[in-house]
């Protein structure tokens, strides 16, 4: 019996720099034309798609290309009198997802003002169960996603306070499993978007100390691939999503390792090779139409242009700004709000 590594090869006439130009053009002209196939299809996360635009724009310091009234008059009209949540698009339900991503975009262009935040903040504080876990809508589906989205909403509207904080940490805290690394709910399997989600949460409401960081970072070290991409789970293909998802881990937890006395362990396994990294984040760039994919050569789209992006950001690129890592909006949006998510030194 044998046992193969499921990865992408490079090729050699791979994008090797960046093309930042290609890239602001790319989504400047994104939905311009609404008849789009692709744009028609994605109408049911028209509000997270904003968000990602609006975010990698920002970070290339392009985002007066982006129409910001019409963005902002758009929230508006997606926001629910009713229940207060926001969804994707005019006439779709109110969800956490979109309900996260419309005061995201709204922080960014610091118009908090154009939506009832105490909806938002019913709404919120109405998904919260007795656990202390979150659902997504009023269907009732549960997923520490959603636990994500509430403490990163409410903490950008500085009313954390309207929800059982120390619930909602027991609960992410109740889906970590064995190897450190958490799911979606309890006994669900360790896939790194959701890591993100939960040491997010945990980052926010400043509970890093229960994270079982050994057993995480190992987890997390063994998703980097020989073609230097990363996969969310193992046995999986790479994709460039999971380098924002799992470098995040890496800015919060592996830094430890390296100053601290774990060293021996990583000397093992080297954790994620920078150079080898980025390398695969350059191989996801489409030279012709602009804008990012999940592996070289498929076609992009803006998810994951923002976590192309924003992964190079956080790997020390000099021509994007610097990103936060809990939050995966621009830093300087971060520090005029004056939050401060916890990270491990
Ligand atoms: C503010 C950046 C930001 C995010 C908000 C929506 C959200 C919070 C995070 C999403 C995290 C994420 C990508 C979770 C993944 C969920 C999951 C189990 C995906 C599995 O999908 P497959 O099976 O993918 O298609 P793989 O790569 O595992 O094959
Ligand atoms: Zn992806």
């Amino acid at each position: 019996m044998s046992f193969t590594t499921k990865d992408v090869v490079l090729k050699e006439e791979r994008p090797k720099t960046l093309l930042l130009q290609k890239h602001s053009d790319y989504l400047a002209s994104y939905g311009l034309n609404k008849d789009d196939y692709e744009y028609c299809m994605t109408e049911y996360l028209r509000m997270s798609g904003i968000y990602w635009s609006l975010t990698a724009m920002e970070l290339m310091g392009q985002s007066h290309r982006m129409p910001k009234e019409d963005i902002i008059e758009f929230i508006t009209s997606c926001q629910d009198s009713e229940s207060g949540g926001v969804s994707a698009s005019v006439g779709h339900d109110p969800h956490m997802l979109y309900t996260l991503s419309a005061v995201q975009v709204l922080a960014m262009y610091n118009r908090i003002d154009a939506i009832d935040v105490e909806g938002v903040v019913r709404f919120i504080k109405a998904m919260q169960q007795e656990d202390g876990s979150f659902f997504g809508d009023k269907w009732g589906e549960v997923d520490t996603r959603f636990s994500f989205c509430a403490v990163m909403c409410l903490s950008l509207l500085q009313r954390l306070d309207a929800i059982d904080v120390n619930k909602a940490v027991d609960f992410v805290l109740s889906c970590m499993n064995f190897d450190g690394g958490f799911g979606s709910k309890p006994g669900s399997e360790s896939h790194a978007g959701l890591i993100y989600c939960c040491v997010g949460t945990l980052s926010i409401c400043k509970r890093m100390d229960a994270l079982h960081a050994d057993e995480l970072a190992w987890w997390l070290c063994e998703r980097q691939l020989p073609s230097g991409g990363l996969n969310g789970r193992p046995e999986k293909l790479p994709d460039l999503c999971y380098s924002w998802f799992t470098m995040y881990q890496s800015t919060l937890t592996i830094k430890t390792y390296t100053t601290q006395s774990s060293l021996s362990m990583l000397n093992r396994i080297h954790w994620v090779d920078k150079k080898n990294l980025e390398q695969f984040i350059l191989a996801c760039q489409d030279a012709e139409t602009g804008g990012f994919s999940d592996r070289p050569g498929d076609i992009t789209d803006p998810f994951h242009t923002l976590f192309g992006l924003a992964g190079l950001s956080l790997l020390g690129n000099p021509s994007i700004k610097p990103v936060n890592p809990t939050y995966c909006m621009p830093q300087e949006t971060i520090d005029r709000l004056k939050l401060e998510p916890q990270i491990l030194h």
